[in-house]
């Protein structure tokens, strides 16, 4: 067995083990002097100047000057996690000799990093953006970086477009701002100059720009890419990460102010995530089209703003990938990691996309300003686990000593090695693709309709969706200086769908031509009349293989619905109902949810309910369902708290569930909940208190069967002629319904959010 059939999950775990240190009890300088006086550099005399002398001050200032290196151009603000891909069988055998594609047996370890790409290293995490998606194989034939977003598509057709992209998206250079946003003159002047990035506009101004978290977000590869068998025939295909959790988004007014609220948002949660054991999983899909085949479609796949849909094209899932380990420290890993999409292994390889040969280039250029060395390579995040062997020597900070005189080939000396590796023993061939033109600038014809895609996209939304769409246009061109940016973007979109195109004119005050009924923006809040009047706009689609609408797009359709990863708020004070609060934990635990007590203070609230976060600590935004126990005493503090109050209004205005027991539900009529539902809506809920009472036992069954949520209890009146409360994912009960309460909210839990809820617009939060 070689070095590189050895490989199993733990092995790059180990590899970097080698390389990671511990804190010994004796400190030293670099070089292993022990070190006497850390505290107090030499002086001549206590009150004395500073004497050059002082080797260790030197020293530690000098490592201390030099500890930053230049953050990524772009994809700067990112967090990593270790773990391991596996496929499921030899599916995939037929098309590619890649080992990690087609054994089974085979556990690959990865490291992936997931980023935003427009704000630099300390940008809030929940930026409106593309995240980046890159994983790095550890495989027994060299490293494979699949280097992807969390969108399918990209804004532009060639790699040469790509500075003035980033030079316009990124903060204006004569102020430097706005950070981490889009929503300025620069992007938007570039974009009405640039048709082709329409597609990807549609997808930017969707709720995939708003990531959940990183464990809820879909991955691309973007390019078509080859797979090439051992016969050395070609398929050219699509890689996909489908998410267990499904994939699900923030709102926008949520999105903002968690930027605020807690900027690492996005690597906080994952970090979390893999410390509480709910490890992320993907499984990895594939769609394959054989050569010949590209030519049916009414598009080009070598053009990356276009997807292939999933209903011409079925994404096949053959693998899983799970993340599983935290790194140890941020630089030396996730900073120091260096992505090149140039990294395939024999079974893969590239398509001409014009994009991705432009990055081809970028990536091994980009590490040397970056990392400042050709020598990265041999860094432990970077270095392979497959045995590395050349010529190439020396330059800064090498880390091997290359023993031996003979630092070339041919040689006699050293028998010729190392020596070059026939494509039977691995050695990696490209795939001979015949290639034959003029020398032109120019793009090919077939990249040329650049709103047929995005009509796609537009149509395979939910109303509700195409009402986000449309608020972020209104919210970004609002916010554009110049009213011509705003006027040629205008054209644009009228060119996608004009009733979009009038409602996001009627939001910047620009004259609305068509005969289709308008509404007027809301603000923040979803708006009903918003979604309606869009509801049943759409535009007939070209370059869609004949497809009006397609699977895959929308986030609100066919997506799976689990509390698993989500976290609940219980909203509680001095003197609340112990047992529903245990109740609601353990039930949380065991769907694989967390609950969280937030209270006046930390610590007791007595019998033994302990808050673990405060109403000045935290916030409605940084949870995904909100809980209300019952216990007079407590519920009182609470109707005495603003930021109560504001934390159930919140909720409500981003749809998520709600849910109240007993006295519990006193705050929930107290605030707009009651005021936009009527009172009238809780009737019969509120019983006595039943914190001195035993509850039934905690509910945690059948917490999938979504038909739950619909399910109305007797004490549940519904409003005057309007849904139940549970269809609007708001859950009351007296105290002795505890179980059925739980089973309720966590079947709402696992539906997530709750559009359309009434007068949304009429919320103070
Ligand atoms: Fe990148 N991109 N990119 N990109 N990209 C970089 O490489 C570039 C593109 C992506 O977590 C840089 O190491 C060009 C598409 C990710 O470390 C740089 C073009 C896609 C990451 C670079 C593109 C990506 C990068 C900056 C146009 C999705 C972060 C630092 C042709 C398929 C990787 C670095 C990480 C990073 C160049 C377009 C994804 C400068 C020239 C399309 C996920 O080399």
């Amino acid at each position: 067995m070689s070095d590189r059939d050895g490989i199993n999950a733990h092995s790059k775990d180990q590899d970097l083990a080698a390389a990671t240190v511990h804190a010994a009890p004796e400190l030293t300088d670099n070089l292993g002097h022990r070190i006497g006086d850390d505290q107090n550099s030499l002086r001549a005399g206590g009150r004395g100047p500073t004497l050059l002398e002082d080797a260790h001050l030197r020293e530690k200032i000098h490592h201390f000057d030099h500890e930053r290196i230049p953050e990524r151009v772009v994809h700067a603000r990112g967090a990593g996690a270790h773990g391991y891909f596996q496929v499921y069988d030899t599916a995939l055998a037929p098309y590619t000799m890649a080992k990690v594609l087609t054994d089974p047996a085979l556990r690959t370890p990865v490291f992936v990093r997931f980023s935003t790409v427009a704000g630099s290293r300390g940008s809030a995490d929940t930026a409106r953006d593309v995240r980046g998606f890159a994983v790095k194989f550890y495989t027994g034939e060299g490293n494979w970086d699949l280097v992807g977003n969390n969108i399918p598509i990209f804004f532009i057709q060639d790699a040469i477009k790509f500075p003035d992209l980033i030079h316009a998206a990124k903060p204006e250079p004569d102020v430097e701002f706005p950070q981490a946003q889009t929503a300025h003159d620069t992007f938007w002047d570039y974009i009405a100059g640039t048709p082709e990035a329409m597609h990807m506009i549609m997808w930017i101004m969707s709720d995939r720009a708003i990531p959940r978290a990183f464990p809820m977000m879909d991955g691309f590869g973007v390019h078509t890419f080859r797979l090439v068998n051992a016969q050395g025939v070609s398929h050219f295909v699509k890689f996909h990460w489908k998410p267990l959790l499904g994939a699900h988004s923030l709102v926008w007014d949520e999105a903002q102010k968690i930027g605020g609220k807690d900027p690492d948002f996005h690597r906080r949660g994952l970090a979390e995530a893999i410390t509480n054991g709910a490890y992320p999983e993907w499984e990895f899909g594939v769609q394959i089209i054989a050569e010949g085949e590209e030519t049916k479609f009414d598009f080009d796949i070598l053009d990356a703003t276009k997807i292939i849909p999933e209903d011409l094209v079925p994404v096949r899932r053959i693998g899983r990938m799970t993340l599983n380990r935290n790194p140890d420290n941020y630089f030396a890993e996730t900073e120091q990691v260096a992505f090149m999409t140039t990294n395939i292994v024999p079974g893969i390889d590239f398509s001409d996309d014009p994009l991705l040969q432009g990055r081809n280039f970028s990536y091994l250029d980009t590490q040397l300003s970056r990392l400042g060395s050709p020598n990265w390579p041999q860094l432990p995040i970077n270095r392979p686990l497959a045995p590395v062997s050349n010529n190439q020597r020396d330059g800064h900070m090498r880390a091997t000593i290359d023993a031996g005189k003979v630092a070339y080939e041919p040689n006699g000396l050293q028998g010729n090695i190392p020596n070059q590796v026939p494509p039977a023993r691995g050695g990696f061939v490209t795939y001979p693709e015949r290639v034959s033109g003029p020398k032109v600038r120019e793009r090919s014809a077939t990249f040329g309709d650049h709103y047929g895609q995005a009509k796609l996209f537009w149509n395979s939304m939910t109303p509700v969706e195409r009402d986000h769409i449309t608020k972020a246009l209104q919210f970004e061109l609002s916010k554009c200086n110049t009213r011509d940016v705003r006027v040629r973007m205008l054209g644009h979109l009228q060119r996608v769908n004009e009733v979009l195109a009038a409602q996001v004119a009627k939001g910047l005050g620009e004259p609305v031509h068509i005969s289709h009924a308008t509404a007027t923006p809301p603000g923040t809040a979803d708006s009903a009349a918003q979604t309606a009047v869009l509801a049943d706009a759409t535009s007939p689609t070209t370059a869609s293989g004949g497809l009006q609408r397609t699977k895959g797009l929308s986030l609100i359709e066919g997506q799976p619905g689990t509390p698993k990863g989500r976290k609940v708020a219980i909203l509680a004070a001095d003197g609340v109902a112990t047992a529903e609060v245990t109740a609601l934990l353990e039930a949380l635990k065991a769907a694989g949810a967390q609950g969280v007590v937030v209270g006046p203070h930390l610590g007791s609230l007595g019998n033994g309910v302990e808050a673990t976060m405060t109403f000045a600590n935290t916030s409605s935004v940084l949870f995904d369902a909100v809980y209300v126990p019952g216990g007079a005493e407590s519920v009182k503090a609470l109707l005495g708290m603003g930021d109560a109050r504001v934390f159930v209004d919140e909720a409500y205005k981003h749809a998520k569930p709600i849910a109240a027991v007993a006295a519990g539900v006193e705050l929930l009529t107290a605030t707009m909940i009651g005021q936009m539902l009527g009172r009238g809506a809780f009737a019969g809920a509120v019983a006595p208190d039943s914190a001195d009472k035993k509850p039934e036992k905690s509910g945690t069954a059948d917490v999938q069967n979504l038909s739950e949520v619909g399910r109305v209890q007797s004490a549940m009146a519904g409003p005057a002629g309007g849904a139940p409360l549970a269809a609007y994912g708001i859950i009351v009960g007296q105290g002795s319904q505890l179980q059925s309460v739980t089973a309720q909210f966590l079947a709402a839990i696992a539906h997530h959010r709750f559009w359309g809820r009434p007068n949304l617009e009429h919320v103070p939060a």
